[in-house]
């Protein structure tokens, strides 16, 4: 058995978030692990479909994330919460929602990496003024300072990253 919590994944937008986190969802399923995924994908479209990416927003979009993973971890859930999450302040609001249950997890790349990588084309359309607010080119991204976990991925490969996550995991959530 496992014990519910939230492994709460802030990164630059093309840090590798998503990538690692449905990667590590697969691996902890054949492990044994009842895990969710809330991400942009499933949030952003829905539950939070009423909010862009102005500061305010951006509080508001973690600030129900936060709680959502809160109920899916007090289900039993562990909860892959992959948000870019800027502000140092929505995250702390997040992990007091789920205070003996949340580990923060810094998916650590430089932004010149992942402008280099720009899988979407949004830090070349961000460079021309197209989006507005665009995360690490015109608005902030306040690093953790003390996370429970990095995964370097400029540094380590996606195999050693996961790698990382599924040794950590174990030793937090395991029962
Ligand atoms: C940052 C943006 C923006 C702006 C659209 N700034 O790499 P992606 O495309 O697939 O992931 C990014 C995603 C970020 O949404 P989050 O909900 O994680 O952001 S936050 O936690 O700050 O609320 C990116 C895309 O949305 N995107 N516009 N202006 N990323």
């Amino acid at each position: 058995g496992h014990k519910g919590g939230v492994l709460w994944f802030t990164g630059l937008s093309g840090a590798g978030k998503s990538t690692l986190a449905l990667e590590l969802e697969r691996e902890l399923f054949t492990r044994g692990y009842q895990t969710y995924v809330l991400d942009g994908d499933n949030v952003r479209t829905g539950l939070n479909a009423n909010l862009g990416f102005s500061p305010e927003d951006r509080a508001e979009n973690i600030r129900r994330v936060g709680e959502v993973a809160a109920l899916f971890a007090d289900a039993g859930f562990l909860v892959i919460s992959s948000f870019i999450s800027p502000y140092r302040s929505d995250r702390e609001r997040a992990r007091a929602a789920a205070p003996e249950a949340f580990h923060e997890i810094y998916v650590k790349a430089s932004l010149e990496a992942c402008e280099s990588r720009d899988p979407k084309g949004l830090y070349a359309r961000a460079r021309k003024g197209e989006i507005a607010e665009f995360t690490g080119i015109s608005s902030p991204y306040e690093a953790p300072e003390t996370p429970e976990l990095v995964v370097p991925t400029d540094s380590l490969s996606i195999e050693e990253c996961l790698a990382r996550l599924i040794a950590y995991v174990d030793k937090a959530f395991k029962a």
